[in-house]
C-alpha cells in the first residue's frame, strides 16, 4: 500500500546545481561592489558551504579571516541583499537549468495527487527566481508549502526547517520523503524522522550520508539513468519515479 503523501525537496544543489556558478559568483559580485578585498574561488566556496546561509557563511568566512574588516551584522545583511538581487539576475540568464529528472518527479508526483513542499536554508527571493526561470510564472505555485531562509530560528542541519514544513503541510514525517543533496540537508531531515534521498552533487560528494534512504549521483532520465553510489543496491542503475521511491521506502 503506498505511504506516500508528500515530497519535500531541498533547493540548492537538489533542484538545481546553483553554488559554484549562481550564488558564489553573486557573493562576489557583490563583495566588489562594496570593496571587499576578497573573493571566493571554487574551492574556497566549497569549504564555506558547509555553513548554511549566506550571511552565516560571510560572517564564518570573516571570523576565520581576522585581516578583513569585520562587518557589522546590518554591514552583512546589506551585502546580503545585495548578493540575492544580482544573484536573481544570474539566474534570469538560465544558467541554472533542473536537475535530471526532478521536473519528471514533480510532474508524475503531482499527476498521482502527492503534495509538494520545500524546505531550504536559501533567501526565499532566491527560490522564486529559480523556479520562475525554470517553470515559468506558475512555477511557485506548484508547491502547496514552500519554507524558505529565516523563517525558522536555526537553519540547516538543525531540524526546523524539515519540522516547520510538515507543520505546515499537517503530515507526518512517515508520509513524506525529503530530497536532499548534502549532509547538512541530510542531518536537517533525519532531524525531522523523514527518509532521505540524496542526489550528490560536486560539493558534496564525499559527505557522510549514513541514514539515507539512498544514496545517487542523479535522479535520472530515461536513457540516461542515474546511479546509485553506495549501500543497498549500490552501482545499480535507476531512474527514479514514484514506484521506486515507494519500493526503496518499503524495503529500508
Ligand atoms: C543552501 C544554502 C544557501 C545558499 C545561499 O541552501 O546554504 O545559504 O548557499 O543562499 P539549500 P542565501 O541547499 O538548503 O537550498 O545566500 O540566500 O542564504
Ligand atoms: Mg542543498
Amino acid at each position: 500500500m503506498s505511504r506516500l503523501r508528500a515530497l519535500i525537496f531541498d533547493v540548492d544543489g537538489t533542484l538545481a546545481d546553483t553554488e559554484r556558478d549562481a550564488h558564489r559568483v553573486a557573493f562576489n559580485r557583490a563583495f566588489s561592489e562594496f570593496a571587499l578585498p576578497f573573493e571566493w574561488d571554487v574551492p574556497t566556496y566549497g569549504k564555506y558551504l558547509k555553513i548554511t546561509g549566506g550571511k552565516e557563511r560571510l560572517r564564518g568566512y570573516l571570523q576565520d579571516h581576522p585581516q578583513y574588516p569585520q562587518l557589522s551584522d546590518s554591514e552583512i545583511r546589506e551585502i546580503h541583499r545585495r548578493k540575492t538581487a544580482l544573484y536573481g539576475e544570474i539566474i534570469a540568464e538560465g544558467i541554472a537549468p533542473l536537475r535530471p529528472g526532478v521536473k519528471r518527479l514533480l510532474d508524475s508526483a503531482a499527476a498521482a495527487g502527492l503534495r509538494l513542499a520545500i524546505a531550504t536554508t536559501t533567501t526565499p527571493d532566491n527560490v522564486a527566481a529559480l523556479l520562475q526561470s525554470n517553470l515559468g510564472e506558475g512555477g511557485w505555485n506548484r508547491f502547496d508549502y514552500i519554507g524558505a531562509g529565516d523563517i525558522v530560528p536555526q537553519k540547516k542541519p538543525a531540524a526546523d526547517i524539515y519540522q516547520h514544513v510538515l507543520q505546515r503541510l499537517g503530515l507526518a514525517a512517515a508520509d513524506c520523503l525529503a530530497l536532499e543533496d548534502s549532509e547538512n540537508g541530510l542531518r536537517s531531515a533525519l532531524g525531522a524522522e523523514l527518509a532521505v534521498l540524496i542526489t550528490q552533487t560536486e560539493y558534496t560528494q564525499g559527505q557522510d550520508f549514513s541514514g539515507a534512504l539512498r544514496v545517487l549521483d542523479q535522479l535520472g532520465e530515461p536513457g540516461q539513468p542515474g546511479k546509485v553510489l553506495q549501500g543497498r543496491d549500490a552501482s545499480e542503475s535507476v531512474v527514479v519515479d514514484l514506484d521506486t521511491l515507494e519500493h526503496w521506502l518499503a524495503a529500508g
